[in-house]
């Protein structure tokens, strides 16, 4: 038997999963591995780690357009984490490898203190002391802190276009800057977050040794050194080029000077960086695990739900709602809406992402005082349709379309109508998500979903209503750092020469669950054909328009 842990830091939460899969000499048996779920643990950064102050992990702003967070938060949530498996009854003596799945496109900048300090942490210590804090949460940024800047800036950022201008007038135009790194320049992308940086703090840029993003952070920590990044999330900063699958040097050169000697270099996936530091084997009693590459949390989504073949999707409803798939061949998004990125599995995947996601289901949930049985409830009392009622649910401003100025905009619809309002924010998630995921070409007949809010039935049910899909959920909701525990178990496997497929690493564990799939209703089908184009043709008004 062999242990292996799945790290997941999320945007609000950093979570926990250990594997266990009972040896058969990995991939030379013909019966597959049993495979089972032997610890689950979460941490919420606002809940557990209050005195960082942030908001769903978010740190307060006064700009709408800027989202940051806290990196020495991260790394104390990781220390909480260790502390809490080490207090389990898991024998971690078996604990053979750990891989990690993060936020994508959050970056963290380190000064050249930063390598020693990695390299030495000592046991007796708590991690964030070293890093930088004296008191746990102490957000006056003391004068030895090995980050160069205290603040991450995160997914959720949109204050970069400006750069993305720059960046793309650099290179040509926006499709041949997708056709290169795979997405025409996006506001959180983190090369146009390094340029933001590098302009308006030239001291802090100078100071910085090395850019990380969360995923090779979180890594770096880890294996007590710095660790490299995977295809997968190097392929959300607008710095990779696709199909080589190292740094483009035409896009570093556009976003920021010295950016190639900050780096860390980019490594295939299944990539052993090194092996638990000695920091975490003398504080905590764990063994010298292998130290996977840590990927970005879509990617490991990916292998989590089992999508290792070409033509399935899969949607995940969590602070963001993503839709993604594998693609054999890059086929890069020409309407400028979608992502290609790096797949765990030496491949590629297309993904939208929606940025009102969980987040604007809760708004309109606590607006009208209800809990997530009452959302339901709601849901079930209307009409698929909405009797015509529509939102556009832009809370904040959308990824996908590209909404610049937040506010929700409401056709036919009370603002005060709390029924109609619960189905109109759903469908038009649902909706936005068929309709701007055409470029992807793939016939969905099946989705795969995951994420927090798969667990809510009626949400599904509109799922399978708008995509005319059957709609299959999954016992562990998060798939991403389930992903994140199958890529440490196949790496470490591949590290052994055992040669382990990925058809064997996903078997009995990333799979739907045996009960009957949420099964498209014919006549709501009809009335979202119609409606799915309806809003289709307001969505551009809504965009111009103005919001109540
Ligand atoms: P992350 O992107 O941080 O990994 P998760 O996938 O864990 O997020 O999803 C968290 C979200 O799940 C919460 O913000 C909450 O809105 C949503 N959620 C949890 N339970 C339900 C439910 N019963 N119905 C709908 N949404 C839910
Ligand atoms: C993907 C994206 C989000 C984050 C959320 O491009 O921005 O899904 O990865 O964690």
């Amino acid at each position: 038997m062999a242990l292996y842990l799945g790290l997941d830091s999320s945007t609000q939460s950093l979570t926990a999963l250990v594997l266990e899969v009972e040896h058969d000499g990995h991939g030379r048996s013909d019966e597959p591995p049993r495979k089972s779920l032997v610890f689950e643990h979460s941490i919420s950064f606002d809940e557990n780690l209050p005195l960082y102050g942030t908001r769903h992990g978010v740190l307060p702003s006064e700009d709408p357009s800027v989202a940051v967070s806290s990196p020495l938060m991260w790394a104390e949530a990781l220390d909480q984490m260790f502390e809490a498996i080490a207090a389990s009854s898991l024998d971690l003596s078996q604990l053979a490898a750990i891989a990690g799945s993060a936020q994508q496109h959050g970056s963290v900048y380190l000064g050249p203190r930063a390598t020693e300090v990695i390299a030495g942490l000592v046991p007796s210590c708590p991690l964030v002391e070293q890093l930088g804090v004296t008191t746990s949460g102490n957000k006056e940024a003391p004068k030895k802190s090995v980050l160069s800047r205290q603040v991450s800036p995160i997914w959720m950022d949109s204050s970069t276009t400006e750069e993305c201008r720059e960046i793309t007038g650099a290179i040509g135009d926006a499709d041949q800057l997708a056709q290169l790194t795979g997405s025409r320049a996006f506001e959180r992308f983190t090369g146009p977050q390094i340029r933001k940086f590098y302009k308006h703090d030239p001291e802090g840029w100078e100071a910085t040794d090395r850019v990380h993003m969360v995923s090779s952070f979180m890594a770096s920590l880890l294996a007590g050194a710095h660790a490299p990044l995977d295809p997968g999330d190097a392929s959300g900063m607008n710095l990779m080029d696709l199909r080589t699958r190292d740094w483009s040097l035409e896009m570093l050169e556009a976003t920021a000077p010295k950016l190639a000697a900050k780096l860390p270099p980019i490594v295939p996936s299944s990539t052993i960086v090194g092996t638990l530091a000695p920091y975490w084997q003398h504080r905590f009693g764990f063994p010298p695990a292998k130290v996977v590459a840590w990927s970005g949390d879509n990617p490991c989504s990916l292998v989590g739900t089992g999508l290792i073949r070409e033509g399935q999707i899969a949607v995940s409803l969590g602070t963001s709602d993503t839709l993604f798939g594998l693609m054999r061949e890059p086929r890069v998004d020409r309407t400028g809406t979608g992502h290609v990125f790096g797949s765990p599995t030496g491949d590629y995947m297309g993904l939208t992402c929606f940025l009102n996601g969980s987040l604007a289901r809760e708004q309109v949930r606590n607006e009208h005082s209800l809990d997530w049985k009452g959302f339901s409830e709601m849901l079930r009392a209307t009409p698929p349709g909405n009797n015509g009622s529509i939102m556009f649910p832009w809370f904040e401003a959308e990824i996908t379309p590209d909404v610049r100025t937040p506010g929700v905009r409401r056709v036919d619809l009370a603002a005060g109508d709390k029924a109609r309002n619960v189905r109109a924010v759903v469908e038009a998630q649902m909706m936005a998500l068929a309709n701007h995921s055409r470029w992807m070409g793939v016939e969905v007949d099946v989705i795969h979903a995951t994420g927090g809010a798969a667990v809510n039935t009626d949400i599904l049910q509109v799922l399978a209503d708008v995509f005319e899909a059957k709609v299959r959920r999954f016992k562990v909701t998060n798939s991403a750092c389930l992903g994140a525990a199958l890529r440490a178990y196949h790496a470490e496997a591949t590290a052994n020469g055992s040669g382990l497929s990925w058809e064997k690493v996903v078997d009995g564990i990333a799979v739907p669950v045996a009960e009957s799939p949420i099964m498209p209703k014919q006549s709501s089908v009809k009335t979202y054909t119609r409606l799915r184009r309806r809003y289709a043709k307001l969505e551009p008004l809504a965009i111009s328009g103005c919001s109540d």
